[in-house]
């Protein structure tokens, strides 16, 4: 019965006795619930080391943009405060609830009076929370380096009526970042065979860094001095994994090594976009061991006594332009151990 039906129907449509109108224009809830009307829109920021309150030295790192156009010009309303960050504009239907917050590190360098903290970085994980959609990146100002692109999602507001101002909250939770990252001479691999296969370890320390602070690495290379390097072009020597803090980056993802600048490398992000950076972050009453490093190596290079120089150099994410110069140190593989 039912596939006589299954049968009629198809017969019915096919002959356009039966249509089926499908109206595209009906009304999928989105005009009806879309927040609009005159807003305030206050920041609050804290710190993530300690919850205080985070003051910025200027307001001008913020840029509040409508949803209608995502557009650096197309700003909201003047923004003001340091500690409590606002602005007031009006928003209207075509903006379907969405405010942008551009996030210009590159407009403001610091933050704090402490020699080597620079302008705060927003704590993805903590952030995105309450009408905080996303944070992405996005170089709005077309500078090739990206900004932070903070999505608000408002249409759980009730729209103020009249002249009435709608005042909403968005808590924001930001890191101390810190320029002075540095590490702790390696230890020398020793213990190593001079006629087998063996693993060469080196060790060190994060240093420098103040306790609550965070920054992020952009990439690490491994290099070996000139005379070294045909060990690890000829399969004798290579890397086994390079460790900082939480993280461990194995030689396969570092990659082939160059035979032209003698070294691994490996990189997070684009090296334009502070996101992908690897973030480091000195906990509270981590002690100041807080970030330990280790470089393995596994090799055979076939001498009684040679000794070859390994380079760990270290970049990271500076907010306000890119990429630091390289935070370096050196260790060696010495085979007469
Ligand atoms: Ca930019």
């Amino acid at each position: 019965m039912i596939v006589i039906a299954v049968v009629i129907g198809a017969i019915l449509v096919a002959s356009n006795i039966v249509t089926f109108n499908f109206d595209k224009n009906i009304p999928d809830g989105t005009d009806l619930i879309a927040y609009a009307g005159r807003t305030t829109l206050n920041l609050l920021n804290t710190e993530r080391y300690d919850g205080s309150v985070f003051s910025f030295a200027s307001a001008s790192i913020f840029r509040v943009i409508h949803g209608a156009s995502k557009d650096y010009g197309n700003i909201l309303g003047t923004v003001s405060g340091l500690e409590t960050v606002s602005c007031t504009g009006v928003m209207t239907a075509a903006d379907g609830g969405i405010l942008y917050v551009v996030v210009d590190y590159g407009t403001n360098t610091t933050s704090s009076a402490t020699a080597g903290q620079g302008c705060p970085l927003i704590d993805y994980s903590a952030s995105i929370k309450g009408y905080v959609q996303s944070i992405t990146g996005w170089d709005g100002d077309d500078d090739g380096f990206d900004e932070e692109l903070i999505t608000l999602n408002l249409n759980s507001v009730d729209k103020p009526t009249g002249y009435e101002t709608r005042n909403i909250d968005v808590p924001l939770v930001w890191n101390t970042y810190d320029s002075t990252l540095a590490l702790t001479a390696l230890t020398q691999a020793t213990g190593l065979s001079n006629s087998a296969f063996s693993y060469g370890t080196s060790t060190g320390y994060a240093s420098s860094f103040e306790e609550g602070d965070m920054a992020k690495i952009a990439k690490i290379q491994v290099t070996l001095n000139s005379t070294s390097y045909l060990y690890a072009d000829n399969s004798t020597l290579f890397l086994t994994h390079v460790k900082i803090g939480q993280y461990t980056f194995t030689g396969a993802q570092f990659g082939t090594f160059d035979t032209s600048t003698y070294r691994w490398e490996i990189t997070f992000g684009d090296q334009s976009n502070l996101q992908g950076g690897k973030e480091i972050f000195y906990a509270k009453n981590a002690g100041t061991l807080w970030c330990p490093w280790e470089l393995k190596t596994y090799s055979n290079v076939g001498h009684a006594s040679y000794t070859i120089i390994v380079t760990l150099s270290v970049y990271y994410y500076t907010p306000a332009s890119g990429i630091s110069s390289a935070v370096t140190s050196a260790c060696t593989i010495n085979t007469s151990a």
